[in-house]
């Protein structure tokens, strides 16, 4: 079996740079491998190709298809599972906008805290949902506030695909669900939802928002640990996940992202956070990368947390270095306060590098792809 594996694994910068990052004419690589490419599936004349690529980091198969690619992440332990859905479409040669609905429809379908209408609800009992999607040609779609629909990311992404607007939110947006023949399901809590409500009812003193949003959904040990919106263990002793965001690159090069979650657990009616944002939650640039995030949505917006990130790729950062400087940014507004949030970015360029960074320690993504199929944990500033 004819197989070159040219690629190397540097641990310094990003956690997994899928290409050399040091070949400096990455592009001009690129165009004259594709040429060549094509010159072999012509001829099938293989040998002038391989030897073109020993100076590179491309790892190549017999099909030509470049290792590292596809390739798809998202955050937390639930990404693992989200993962394998987007990878089927992957694999198969699927545009990674399809990648990133499917992965997180999973999630979106699992009991859990934060993500799907099995989520814990606002402070007045309502489930209410925010998603959004983004794909290779700056389309992007969202819906924010919305109840009872169990797959808000499908509705972002027929907000994107069937209306001349980018954002549909509350009953409107439920509505356009309804129309598109989105089933309306029971306005019910999960059982554990349910729980979890009456628990915080006990103590719940209706404070003003950012302090409510702050203070009490999760256990003290947890929050000291990761922060006030991270995961926390279900009865079974098993992690619970947050916000679930993913990116993905397909076979072609072409980058797109989804972000789906029931924001902040016990908030203020009619809170949203980063997620639905485009620019805050995620952002895809077909030219340089693509970006989502987790942790406190109001944090993230006041920096247009995903947006910056690119921007910063843009210039030239890696991923890793890029979610730093971000996160950095959001310390520096915070001061003091930073202590008592989480927030985590989440990247990969066009290169295939991929890279995160945290406030605090605990956060982790998931990644797959023809190499690898695991948990990471992120780098952070703060223990
Ligand atoms: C929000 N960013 O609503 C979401 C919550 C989240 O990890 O990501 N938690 O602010």
């Amino acid at each position: 079996m004819f197989k070159h594996q040219i690629y190397f694994f540097r641990l310094s910068e990003s956690f997994l740079p899928l290409f050399d990052a040091e070949t400096s004419n990455f592009e001009q690589l690129k165009n004259k491998t594709m040429v060549d490419r094509r010159k072999f599936i012509k001829t099938s004349a293989f040998t002038g190709f391989a030897s073109l690529l020993t100076k590179g980091a491309w790892s190549m198969t017999e099909t030509g298809t470049i290792k590292g690619k596809p390739i798809v992440i998202s955050t937390w332990d639930a990404g693992l599972r989200a993962n394998k859905a987007a990878w089927e479409v992957l694999v198969s040669g699927g545009r990674a906008l399809d990648a990133v609905e499917k992965g997180v429809m999973v999630t979106e379908s699992e009991q859990n805290c934060c993500v799907g209408l099995g989520a814990n609800p606002d402070r007045d009992g309502f489930v209410t949902l925010d998603a959004c999607i983004m794909d290779e040609f700056s389309n992007c779609g969202s819906v924010a506030f919305l109840e009872r629909i169990k797959h808000p990311i499908s509705v972002a992404r027929r907000v994107m695909e069937k209306t001349p607007h980018v954002m549909l939110v509350g009953s409107g947006a439920q509505q356009f669900a309804i129309a598109e023949g989105f089933p309306l399901e029971e306005q019910k809590l999960s059982s554990e939802a349910q729980k979890n409500y009456e628990n915080w009812l006990k103590k719940s003193e209706y404070k003003p928002p950012v302090i409510n949003v702050e203070s009490q959904p999760v256990p003290q040990a947890v929050k000291q640990e990761h922060g006030p919106f991270a995961p926390y263990k279900l009865e079974t002793g098993e992690w619970n996940h947050d916000t679930i965001g993913m990116v993905a690159m397909d076979t072609n090069g072409n980058l797109s992202g989804s972000c789906t979650t029931s924001g902040a657990g016990f908030k203020m009616r009619g809170r949203l956070g980063d997620s639905p944002i485009i620019g805050a939650g995620l952002f895809v640039d077909n030219e340089v990368g693509a970006c989502t995030s987790t942790g406190q949505g109001e944090d993230v917006i006041r920096v247009a947390g995903s947006h910056s990130v690119i921007e910063l790729m843009r210039q030239g950062l890696s991923p890793e270095a890029a979610c730093k400087k971000i996160i950095e940014r959001i310390i520096k507004i915070k001061g003091a306060k930073a202590k008592d949030i989480q927030v985590a970015f989440l990247a990969v360029n066009k290169k295939g590098q991929v890279g995160a960074f945290a406030i605090h320690k605990g956060f982790s993504y998931a990644i797959k792809t023809n190499e690898i199929e695991k948990l990471v944990p992120s780098k952070f500033i703060m223990e």
